[in-house]
């Protein structure tokens, strides 16, 4: 009772002040910042990988957020973050900071029964979750925080699961006990999972959380938001009074977002869901006071239902970078992987597109659904050791409200002293530095060597198997750096070989099988992209990225036979990359290639060819399912 009225009059407190003064942050169409970011100070370091200018020449346009301002130290109040350190939760920090309010952390049960908002945003595997809030005694508090149900909770994707009764993950967990139901593994014929991407959240009530129109929630609207999961809670009879919105994906709509009074969840992920996202969390951390104007993501309803539908094809922003000789991080773009200028013949230096955090930022403005970096030399040396990658992800964490996948030199690594990296420790620093997913390269075609030379068995110490242990399959992707190997006969090879309608070989040849290489290149091995994104699936990746070192950089569309052999062979989202050049190219690959869920790019994005938005528009043009 005591700890009642002490939470109550802490609330009270916190929501009288919230309203006091108002300050206006004007972002750009696609929600740039353009002034009051109010992000930490970046001390010199960091700000040698920002680079100003480039990014004040932006257009800023319509988009506006007046944040009320409540304390004198310009805070809107104090909110509590549960992170148990399983995952990327530095994005919900960042959001949470960005929209104005202070991030306090739960360090002990005491702390859980004293916040007065509380934001819970599951990561990694269910069983693994109710393991570590079983051990740091978190799970009553917890409890009796949502049973109490006066002071606001927000649970973000595996934290709206584990208020369930359990879940069919990790071989059958109990969870929290608090909504009656239990999560189970997607289901459908021929369906891609994880469900990763922009799928429409259909409101099915008023709710101040998911009023995106400014002050009235019957007005709520469906939009596309963010999603990475492979279970889901479906609606029933004991839960449907809970039920704010669902998603259609697979053979029934799932639960998307949960409300009751105080209480609120969503499977989506708000801080990955560009301003739609930022404006739901402002409604909850707000109580549904955020003045944050967003225009609709869904396309006008000029469009077509197979554009405004459904999980919507993704276009992906692609930057390589690596060090050039002076030492800098750099943005840099191959043809052929190749990153050197050329004069007369000679290889100069390494061709310098920009600089990573700056780019990655201006992508997200551009509306990218996604963005990458690649650290392509990350083979050489441990990214643990002289960390710029780390610091370019907690910069680009701070702006960048999409999901971002980081790869480069993800393997076990003994130093020259000896010192031992496992791939889970670099996986850990990247996913704790702002990371969705990591990407696996070079060490990949080592795990699928051993896995088929080991009767097609894993044995659990890859990394592929101990990252998505511990992460979940979504967020391992694995980076396939295939050539074409042309062959007279096919049986001249053990890897899955096609007859080439694209492009013959040097001798006229007419088959052809893509080869796996390793350290960017370099080195050819004898395994087929083919047999290695079957055995990547079985040893628990839950993307593939499908480069192809013939076509990067030379702008003449993607390599449709490649796509199409591997996006059939596998039923986790592949993502078409290498070789775009027109906007045209991405319709043209979802077209040819159905099961491709995503296309990436990079030389046309960094050279101001081609905009993301025509990309889109082009697209949506063809009527494939969009976020625009
Ligand atoms: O092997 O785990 O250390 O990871 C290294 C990573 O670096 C791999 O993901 C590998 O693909 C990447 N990488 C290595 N060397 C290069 C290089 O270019 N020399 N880049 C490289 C990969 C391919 C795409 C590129 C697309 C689109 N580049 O990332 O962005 O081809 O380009 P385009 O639109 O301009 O055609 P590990």
């Amino acid at each position: 009772m005591m700890l009642n009225k002490t939470m109550h009059s802490a609330r009270s407190s916190s929501n009288s002040t919230a309203t006091t003064t108002s300050s206006r942050v004007l972002l750009g169409r696609r929600g740039m910042m353009t002034s009051g970011g109010d992000f930490s100070a970046i001390n010199n370091s960091r700000r040698a990988l920002l680079h100003d200018s480039t990014s004040q020449q932006h257009k800023r346009k319509t988009l506006t957020l007046r944040a009320a301002s409540a304390t004198a130290a310009g805070s809107k109040g104090e909110v509590s973050l549960l992170d148990y350190g399983a995952g990327n939760v530095r994005s919900v920090r960042n959001a949470m900071q960005k929209l104005g309010y202070t991030v306090k952390d739960i360090k002990s049960p005491e702390d859980i029964l004293a916040a007065k908002k509380l934001v819970f945003p599951g990561v990694g595997a269910y069983g693994s979750a109710m393991d570590i809030l079983r051990e740091r005694k978190l799970i009553e508090p917890l409890r009796e925080y949502v049973l109490d149900g006066t002071r606001p909770f927000m649970g973000v994707c595996l934290g709206l699961q584990l208020l369930f009764d359990g879940s069919e993950e990790s071989g059958g967990v109990e969870g929290l006990g608090l909504i009656p139901g239990t999560v189970t593994k997607f289901t459908g014929e021929d369906l891609i999972v994880p469900h990763i991407g922009w799928n429409v959240n259909e409101v099915k009530r008023e709710s101040y959380l998911l009023d995106l129109q400014k002050g009235d929630p019957s007005a709520s609207v469906s939009e596309r938001v963010y999603f990475v999961h492979s279970y889901r809670a479906l609606p029933n009879d004991q839960n449907k009074d809970w039920v704010l919105s669902t998603c259609d994906y697979g053979s029934e709509p799932f639960i998307s977002a949960v409300q009751k009074g105080n209480v609120m969840a969503t499977q989506f992920h708000p801080e990955k869901s560009g301003f739609t996202g930022l404006k739901i969390f402002d409604q909850f951390l707000s109580g549904g006071k955020s003045e944050m104007e967003t225009s609709s993501a869904l396309p006008s309803s000029a469009s077509s239902d197979a554009v405004r539908k459904g999980l919507a094809k993704r276009v992906i922003a692609c930057l390589d970078v690596r060090s050039n000789d002076a030492g800098d991080l750099v943005v840099t773009k191959g043809d052929s992987y190749d990153v050197r200028e050329k004069s007369e013949g000679e290889s100069g230096d390494v061709r310098n597109l920009g600089k990573p955090v700056e780019l990655a930022k201006k992508y997200f403005d551009m509306g990218a659904d996604e963005v990458s970096f690649l650290n392509i030399t990350g083979y050489r040396d441990t990214p643990l050791k002289d960390a710029p990658m780390i610091e370019v992800l907690k910069l680009s964490s701070e702006t960048v409200f999409v999901p971002l996948t980081v790869g480069g030199g993800i393997r076990d690594f003994t130093d020259s002293n000896g010192k031992h990296y496992s791939s889970l420790e670099v996986a850990s620093a990247y996913f704790a530095s702002g990371a969705d997913k990591v990407s696996i390269g070079s060490d990949a075609v080592e795990v699928a060597e051993k896995f088929y030379a080991n009767n097609e068995q894993g044995d659990g110490t890859s990394s592929i198997e101990t990252i998505s242990n511990r992460y979940g399959s979504q967020a391992v992707v694995i980076s396939i750096d295939p050539r074409r190997k042309y062959e007279t006969d096919p049986k001249n090879t053990k890897n899955k070989c096609i007859e080439t309608k694209r492009k013959l070989g040097p001798n006229g040849e007419k088959y052809c099988w893509f080869q796996c290489t390793i350290k960017g290149g370099r080195e050819g091995r004898d395994i087929g992209a083919y047999e290695l994104a079957i055995a990547m699936e079985k040893l628990g990746a839950g993307e593939i990225l499908l480069n192809c070192i013939d076509e990067d950089g030379q702008g003449n569309g993607f390599d449709h036979e490649l796509v199409k052999m591997v996006a059939d062979a596998v039923k986790i989202p592949v993502i078409a990359s290498s070789g775009a050049g027109h906007p045209r190219h991405f319709s043209e690959v979802f077209g040819a290639v159905p099961a491709c869920s995503a296309a990436l790019a990079a030389g046309i994005f960094h050279r101001d060819e081609v905009t993301v938005k025509e990309c889109k528009e082009d697209m949506a043009k063809s009527g494939l399912p969009t976020r625009l």
